[in-house]
């Protein structure tokens, strides 16, 4: 009965701390730390009571171990990763400090906000200070906040990705009208579902010209063609899905642009020969895609393989579509044109 007893006093002081060792700032269940680039939380350790040892009083001290935990591996530092008091200086306050690894915008899965804790854990041969218990530090890491990126394909086209570089794809060799991925995520946990947005050049145009876009997030299609000559404004919705996750489509002038709900969006204006192509993803797409329009990774010299891309095999794995590569970095996103797929066995075998 005692032992009971005895047990669900040490649970409840888990959860609050029972003051032998002090932490502050504390940060209880409730209210979690935010960790994010570039932030820092400094704590305060303090001990409030001499330290006594009945045997071995040469090693008598009280070392806190600052042991961490988190969703994913690894997201926050703690420095140092223990505290170590002695009997002379027991009452000199120590610090550590809980930040956000360096690499914390790189990591994978981040788009969403991460648990992570840390969890002291005494070390000491003092009997009074091995049965205190501390307060868990509840963490939060929180996706840095990066600026929308944009990225835009005018001309025969020309290209200029999220991250700046110029480039041109003059498809010197198909006969069939080429598609490119323009953008392609690749952030499993993308909200709202993952992105892809594909161009089309006209067929048989020299100088090529962009002719259509294409563009999925989730389950939801849209595509603004003028490849068949006049606008043909294609909407394939998830049946099943969320209405209020759809996209948006608004037209200014010759302008026709869609509206994703994560914030990415892409604009054709077909008042241009060439057919002006832009697009932005959001800030949270931050090192998560793919395409012609680079990895938007704040380097322009690793978007594309040269300067200048004359074939379709030049173009890295994920700008190319299945339509012109079967093993392409995504689906054809299958527009409707009023011409052949040039997914067609016929038009394959042109390759
Ligand atoms: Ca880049």
């Amino acid at each position: 009965m005692r032992l009971q007893f005895i047990c669900l006093a040490i649970m409840a002081a888990g959860i609050y701390g029972d003051n032998r060792i002090l932490i502050t700032p504390s940060y209880p269940t409730t209210f979690p730390l935010s960790v994010t680039q570039n932030t820092s939380q400094v704590f305060t350790v303090r001990l409030t009571n001499a330290i006594v040892c009945p045997v071995s009083p040469n090693e008598c001290s009280v070392i806190v171990l600052l042991n961490t935990t988190s969703d994913d591996a690894n997201l926050i530092n703690v420095e140092p990763c223990f505290l170590k008091f002695t009997q002379g200086k027991f009452s000199q306050e120590q610090y550590f400090t809980v930040s956000a690894v360096p690499n914390l915008a790189t990591k994978n899965n981040l788009q969403q906000v991460n648990k992570a804790t840390v969890v002291p854990v005494v070390d000491t041969l003092s009997e009074y200070y091995a049965v205190s218990t501390l307060n868990k530090i509840n963490a939060v890491t929180v996706p840095p906040v990066h600026s929308s990126g944009q990225c835009n394909s005018v001309g025969d086209p020309h290209y200029t990705t999220f991250d700046g570089k110029y480039w041109h794809y003059y498809d010197g060799t198909t006969i069939n009208p080429s598609r490119l991925n323009m953008v392609v995520s690749t952030n499993p946990k993308r909200l709202y579902g993952q992105l892809v947005i594909q161009a089309q050049m006209a067929q048989g145009s020299r100088p090529a010209r962009n002719c259509a876009l294409a563009g999925r997030e989730g389950n939801n299609l849209v595509i603004v063609s003028f490849c068949g000559g006049s606008l043909e404004l294609i909407k394939r919705f998830d049946p099943n899905g969320d209405v209020n996750v759809q996209p948006i489509v608004s037209v200014s002038g010759q302008s026709y642009t869609v509206l994703f709900k994560s914030g990415a969006w892409f604009r054709y204006d077909s008042s241009s020969a060439y057919g002006g192509v832009y697009i932005s993803v959001p800030g949270s797409d931050y090192n998560y895609v793919c395409g012609a329009c680079g990895n938007f990774n704040s380097n322009p010299n690793d978007d594309v393989a040269s300067y200048v891309v004359n074939y379709n095999y030049e173009l890295f794995h994920c700008q190319r579509t299945t339509s012109n590569d079967p093993q392409g970095g995504a689906d054809d996103l299958k527009f409707s044109t009023g011409r052949e797929s040039p997914n067609s066995p016929a038009n394959r075998n042109n390759h």
